[in-house]
């Protein structure tokens, strides 16, 4: 019974490590280092090379090593009674609710634009009370950069696909709700999964409905957004801009667009990096629930692909 960690564009060995300070005496293999597929029951995963995963007959779980698994749930190929999980650690929702709101200070106070502008020229700034923000996805994500918000005077509003309560934020939900969610949200924040429902949420009817001078956040999944239809409603002046912490190819290509859009904020996928020194126990408590045959933690619905 053995584990493997396989991500390939991110380094293995930091997981590795942990997993045997962990557990010493498990036995953990990082791709592609040589190993027997029969002996894998468990791997822990990000993006894995798609349809490889049909070569380990034995596989029981995937572990995502970050709060998303769209990148384990694309492959067709996965076996049905594979279980999925991910990761639900505070110190990643804080790490997102920080990120976020410094991205939201920023664009309010326009403390990158002047930076860009090398000019002594001043422009109106808007006040925290002034925005209304609204948040898609309202998980364990999404209602931590809500609360933080909250506490930093902003009024919140969110959108999911059932009903939810949150105290201080204005609740919606559905297809339904939807219209009303966005036409009050000055500053939207993508934290939606990735699933066929999201993919290309992010598009020109959508943005439409959005106020004049609205503002994008998307911390969520780069396939959540039709790029053209963003650039259009920038060049328009419907969008006032947009932060992107993630995109359809990463890394983004130097060739791309958006580089060259001085509204558009580029970062490299790092709203929150999962620290595998800090989930290594809930990963190594699913391995032991695995091997005892009891219900694993943080699995999610493969109906649902979240
Ligand atoms: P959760 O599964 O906890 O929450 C997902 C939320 O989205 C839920 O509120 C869910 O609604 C809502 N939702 C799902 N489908 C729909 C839909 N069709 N319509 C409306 N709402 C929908 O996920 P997390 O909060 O943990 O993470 C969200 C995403 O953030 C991840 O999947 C990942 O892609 C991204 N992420 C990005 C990071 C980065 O560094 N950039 C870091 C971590 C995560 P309901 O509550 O009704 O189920
Ligand atoms: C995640 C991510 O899903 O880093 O955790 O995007």
């Amino acid at each position: 019974m053995s584990v493997l960690v396989i991500s390939p564009g991110r380094d293995p060995e930091p997981w590795v490590e942990a997993l045997k300070k962990e557990y010493p005496g498990i036995n953990v293999y990082a791709y592609p280092e040589e190993h027997d597929p029969e002996e894998i029951e468990y791997a822990i995963s990000w993006k894995h090379p798609r349809g490889i995963f049909k070569h380990y007959p034995n596989l029981k779980v995937i572990a995502s090593m970050g709060a998303g698994v769209d990148h384990i749930i694309c492959d067709p190929e996965i076996p049905k009674n594979v279980v999925i999980t991910r990761i639900i650690d505070d110190q990643l929702s804080v790490d997102i609710s920080d990120f976020v709101l410094a991205l939201v200070l920023d664009h309010i106070r326009n403390i990158s634009f002047h930076h860009n502008l090398h000019a002594w020229e001043s422009i109106q700034y808007k006040r925290i009370e002034e925005e209304q923000i609204g948040i898609m996805g309202l998980g364990i994500m999404g209602s931590a950069v809500a609360q933080s918000l909250l506490k930093n005077r902003f009024n919140v509003s969110g959108w999911s696909r059932t009903p939810k309560e949150l105290p201080g934020v204005n609740t919606f939900c559905g297809e339904k709700q939807l219209e009303k969610f966005l036409n009050k949200s000055t500053i939207l924040i993508c934290l939606l999964p990735l699933t066929p429902e999201t993919e290309n949420i992010l598009n020109k009817e959508f943005f439409k409905k959005l106020p004049k001078g609205a503002y994008i956040i998307n911390v969520a999944r780069g396939q959540h957004l039709v790029e053209h239809d963003l650039l259009e409603m920038i060049d328009k002046g419907h969008l006032s801009g947009a932060s992107l912490d993630v995109f359809r190819i990463e890394p983004l290509p130097q060739e791309h667009p958006f580089w060259d859009y001085p509204k558009i904020k580029i970062t490299p996928h790092i709203a929150s990096i999962t620290n595998p020194h800090k989930v290594v126990h809930q990963l190594i408590d699913n391995y032991r629930r695995m091997k005892e045959g009891t219900e694993l933690k943080n699995t999610i619905e493969r109906k649902l692909g979240y």
